[in-house]
């Protein structure tokens, strides 16, 4: 067989699997890392329920994806999780399923791993939204998340440091109501309103337009030249965070 028709035979095996995202959809790609109970509490010991080294690890990845050759339009972060908010018009890799989700799996792991100097792994996965309510109301969602599972945590290990077992700690949990558990903090000494935002809400990256002045080496005018500059924040708008991201969104 000549080398063509070798070459035309095996690919149909390779690419029968390659699926695309339908152009002018919304893409958010969620990426989440892999066993990362076990690393916080087992491996690496971290501060529970927050540690400002993992935070700090996951805003370096979150700056390398937001610059990793993408057109991500907004980045969110809390916990072991982040999603990617992709222009509707990205073509990166014809919009192929496999290649973006390995290639941003593969980007998140090294860049996580290089700053925390220890192994991290993500796995991630696509979802595909059709209208920009769907794509705010998606980040409402990771938000509410974030914050049902930051006071949980912390009513976790405050029960815990009190002496009770995982067992008890998480059966205790699970019948308390929101009221409850905010309840339960403050007899702790612990006002849960007062924590900080990134604990409760998670981190947004996004981009601001700046314009910086600079002098024409030729023509020795002065020029001003428009930039791109990447901005985060620890304390996301709660109330207000939809129109928040409406106003920021709004170009797309
Ligand atoms: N100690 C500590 N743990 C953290 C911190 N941030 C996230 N985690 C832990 O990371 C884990 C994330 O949860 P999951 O993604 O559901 O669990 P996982 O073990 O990663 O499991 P898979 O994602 O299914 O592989 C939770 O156990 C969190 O407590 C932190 O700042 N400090
Ligand atoms: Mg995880």
């Amino acid at each position: 067989m000549k080398f063509n028709d070798f070459d035309a035979k095996m690919r149909l095996y390779e690419t029968a699997a390659d699926q695309f995202v339908p152009p002018d959809l919304y893409m958010i790609a969620r990426l989440d890392g892999r066993g990362f109970t076990k690393l916080s509490k087992e491996i690496l010991d971290l501060e529970k329920p927050f540690s400002m080294e993992f935070r700090d690890a996951m805003i370096s990845t979150m700056k390398h994806l937001m610059n990793s050759g993408f057109t991500i339009e907004y980045g969110y972060t809390q916990s072991d999780e982040i999603s990617l908010l992709f222009h509707p018009n990205d073509q990166s890799f014809n919009r192929k399923y496999r290649k973006l989700l390995s290639v941003l799996a593969g980007e998140a792991s090294a860049a996580f791993t290089h700053a925390l100097q220890h192994i991290g792994v993500f796995d991630c996965r696509l979802c595909i939204l059709p209208t920009l309510d769907l794509v705010t109301d998606y980040f409402l969602w990771r938000a509410e998340d974030a914050h049902r599972n930051s006071l949980n945590a912390y009513c976790y290990w405050k029960l815990r440091e009190q002496g009770k077992s995982v067992a008890e700690a998480t059966n205790r949990l699970q019948k308390l109501s929101v009221a409850e558990k905010n309840e339960l903090l403050f007899q702790m000494n612990i006002n849960y309103n007062t924590l900080p935002a990134w604990q409760k809400r998670g981190m947004g990256f996004y981009w601001q337009t700046v314009y910086k002045k600079g002098l024409n080496p030729v023509t020795n005018e002065e020029t001003t030249v428009e930039r791109r500059e990447l901005l985060y924040e620890l304390e996301l708008p709660f109330p207000g965070y939809k129109e928040w991201l409406l106003h920021m969104l709004n170009k797309l």
